[in-house]
């Protein structure tokens, strides 16, 4: 079986990626042939500073060395590096519509505040190269948080138009979401996701001092009442910081809420910042040392290297489908 996932090097990572995606990579790798990309062509759809990007890039490689993705199981590549990714985007544009790229809220969300005559075509066309990306390496897994999902679907549709026109050419890849941690929410205003790119004080960074975590964490809004429980309307905020327990120390939400049912808002939240240290503090330590001893640009090289072998297969099935060769 094989895994596929990406996340953008844009702005910086929080809690929210390392939650919902970051973690959960290395979980395949011992039986699994595993694929983690950096998606630096998405990272254009939206303006980025080129130092800026080229920085970011470095670093999450770095964190996915830190999430404990060993590089002799997992390919671990830069989507910019293997061309077969902005070809296939190529021929793949042509069987999605513009129609059902224009309801993907992603891009609604993303474009709702802009001038409409200066919306990049890559922002309105991302679903397309998201789909390249996963149909490359014959992905069956492909695991992200639940605002991604959507882009799977678009992806499996596109799956199912292709191989009725030109027979069994793409592999079908399934989503997987974390049943705890999809969606961790800002923690001064638990009605919105924890974002990379609109930066809040409610957002904690996995480059954050561990002190301005643990002030983060100790502001967070709670809830009216005095009760720890889990429930989604009335007490969002305790449930984002139980989500965040749970995640991070692998229990179940029904087991956290069982251990802090006598606990008091401040106590409970020093303990959810105690694992919120314990876990980004070797995290943060490991990921600069990778960053400093020029493992991170090694493992890019070679990565490139396998990930092309691989996409450039699936590249010749399709281009001999559709009739390019
Ligand atoms: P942006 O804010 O720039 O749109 P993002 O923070 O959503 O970015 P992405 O690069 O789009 O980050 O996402 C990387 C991965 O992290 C995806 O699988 C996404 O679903 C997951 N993810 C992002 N934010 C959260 C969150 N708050 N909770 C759980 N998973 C998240
Ligand atoms: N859109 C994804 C990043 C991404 C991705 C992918 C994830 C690009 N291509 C392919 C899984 C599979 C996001 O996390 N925002």
């Amino acid at each position: 079986m094989r895994v596929l996932s990406g996340i953008k090097p844009t702005g910086k990572l929080t809690l929210g990626n390392y939650i919902g995606a970051l973690k959960n990579f290395s979980q395949y790798q011992s039986d699994h042939d595993v694929f983690i990309f950096i998606a630096d062509l998405h990272a254009l759809t939206l303006p980025i500073d080129p130092e800026e990007l080229r920085m970011n890039t470095r670093l999450l490689t770095a964190f996915y060395l830190a999430a404990g993705l060993d590089p002799n199981r997992v390919t671990i590549f830069k989507q910019s590096d293997v061309s077969a990714h902005a070809e296939l985007n190529a021929i793949l544009q042509n069987y999605l519509y513009m129609g059902e790229l224009s309801r993907m809220t992603q891009f609604k969300e993303k474009s709702q505040n802009m001038d409409g005559n200066a919306i990049g075509l890559g922002l309105f066309t991302y679903p397309v190269l998201m789909a390249s990306d996963i149909l490359l390496y014959e992905a069956n897994i492909v695991p992200v948080g639940e605002d991604q999902i959507q882009h799977i679907e678009i992806t499996r549709d596109l799956v199912v138009r292709f191989n009725n026109r030109y027979g069994k050419i793409l592999v079908m890849p399934e989503p997987i979401v974390s049943t705890v941690g999809k969606r961790i929410m800002s923690l001064s205003d638990p009605s919105i996701k924890m974002s990379k790119s609109e930066s809040g004080k409610g957002d904690i960074y996995l480059t954050d001092d561990l002190t301005v975590i643990r002030k983060k964490i100790m502001s967070a809004v709670t809830d009216s009442g005095s009760e720890i429980y889990v429930d989604e309307e009335k007490k969002p905020g305790i449930t984002n910081l139980l989500t965040i327990y749970a995640a991070l120390t692998d229990k179940s939400l029904d087991d956290c809420v069982k251990k802090f049912k006598d606990y008091r808002y401040g106590d409970f939240k020093k303990e959810v910042a105690n694992v919120v240290i314990n876990t980004l503090g070797p995290f943060q330590e490991k990921a600069y040392e990778f960053l400093k001893s020029g493992e991170v640009d090694r493992v890019l090289r070679d990565g490139a290297q396998k990930a092309t072998i691989i996409a450039n297969q699936t590249l010749k099935k399709v281009k001999e489908a559709v009739g390019l060769l």
